[in-house]
């Protein structure tokens, strides 16, 4: 009887089967209650007592090591029924999707190429930023509501270390180690303490702008945004300036172009003005080009400063500010061929 279970153990190690039928054999031969091992397991009953002991033991050996090959071979007829499973090699290939860049990747480059061709160079800089190049050297009043906490991100409490409300820190960080002539664009992440809503973020992107140099002025400003302006959207529109205030900049407006929708005629979107905001800008205030050691007696600048998911939105209608940070492909995907 011990021969015959080694000789069974040799034939269960060997075998070998490649579907299913194959393994079904191996089931009825070795494992299921009419197969080898339950005969064996009969034929025990006949045995002397000091025998049972033994044969038992390497019985048992055999079960087991038959039930480990029959679980190995359902495996790997699993897996090779998987891999060739509904595979018809007649079918025409299915295409790889390729990715496309974001909306807002789309828009700033557009923006950077444009501004570019006049000139201007890309500036980067922290978006961890400490009070004075977030906020003092702009001209920031000590009491201005922007530096209060439910305004600004600080981090861990720190007064003094800050999440960058705008971009403008990166020009006040060049204006100090450049001296004029600087015309660069400064595009980058912001942060605000702002609940999130369709019209408000906790994060967006801007584009800031500034030229510096001898006898620049504000003619120089409305030319250069007007030219945006038409890059941008299309070569008719038109461009106002509304007077306006910002501690960094004096004189202060705000940048309205035709409306797109309705070509300045009145509609829901201009909210019946005909007229809709893309940006903000001024002649840069003398006591911001002192705290960059420029002097304003020599050099004037303008500056400017924009929200790409604005500009995003009047280009492509987006009319919800969570979409460019939910990724959702049906939403993504739209943008695969624009500008
Ligand atoms: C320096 C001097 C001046 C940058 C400017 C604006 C006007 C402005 C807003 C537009 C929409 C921010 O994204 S937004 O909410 N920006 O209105 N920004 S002038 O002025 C500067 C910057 C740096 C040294």
């Amino acid at each position: 009887m011990e021969e015959r279970i080694q000789t069974l153990m040799q034939e269960v190690s060997a075998y070998t089967a490649t579907d299913k039928a194959g393994v079904e054999n191996f089931r009825l031969a070795y494992v299921s209650k009419k197969g080898a091992v339950s005969e064996l397991f009969e034929g025990m009953k006949q045995l002397p007592p000091e025998e049972k002991k033994k044969v038992g033991k390497l019985l048992n050996d055999l079960k087991q090591a038959a039930e480990a090959k029959l679980a190995v071979l359902n495996e790997q007829l699993e897996s090779h029924t998987a891999a060739t499973f509904d595979l018809d090699l007649t079918l025409p290939p299915v295409p790889n999707t390729t990715g496309n860049a974001h909306p807002l990747t789309l828009v700033r480059n557009r923006i950077i190429e444009i501004f570019e061709r006049l000139g201007f160079n890309v500036a980067d800089g922290p978006e961890i930023e400490s009070d004075w190049y977030n906020f003092s050297a702009l001209n920031f009043p000590e009491n201005h509501p922007a530096r209060e906490m439910q305004d600004t991100f600080f981090v861990e409490k720190n007064p003094d270390v800050l999440l960058r409300t705008h971009t403008s820190n990166v020009q006040i960080r060049l204006l100090e180690k450049q001296k004029p002539p600087v015309r660069a664009i400064m595009p980058g992440r912001v942060y605000r303490n702002e609940a999130i809503s369709a019209r408000a973020h906790c994060f967006f992107h801007q584009v800031e702008g500034l030229y510096v140099n001898r006898n620049v002025g504000f003619a120089d400003l409305k030319q250069t945004l007007y030219h945006f302006a038409k890059e941008m959207f299309h070569k008719d529109i038109q461009i106002r300036f509304r007077p306006s205030f910002f501690p960094f900049t004096e004189p202060s407006a705000e940048i309205d172009i035709s409306c797109l929708i309705c070509n300045g005629k009145g509609c829901n979107v201009c909210k019946h003005s005909g007229w809709v905001e893309i940006a903000g800008a001024g002649m840069v205030h003398p006591n911001v080009l002192r705290n960059c050691g420029v002097d304003p007696e020599e050099f004037t600048g303008f500056a400017f400063g924009m929200g790409i998911e604005r500009i995003t939105m009047l280009k492509y209608r987006v009319n919800d500010l969570r979409l460019y940070s939910e990724n959702d492909l049906r939403f993504l995907r739209q943008f695969q061929s624009v500008i």
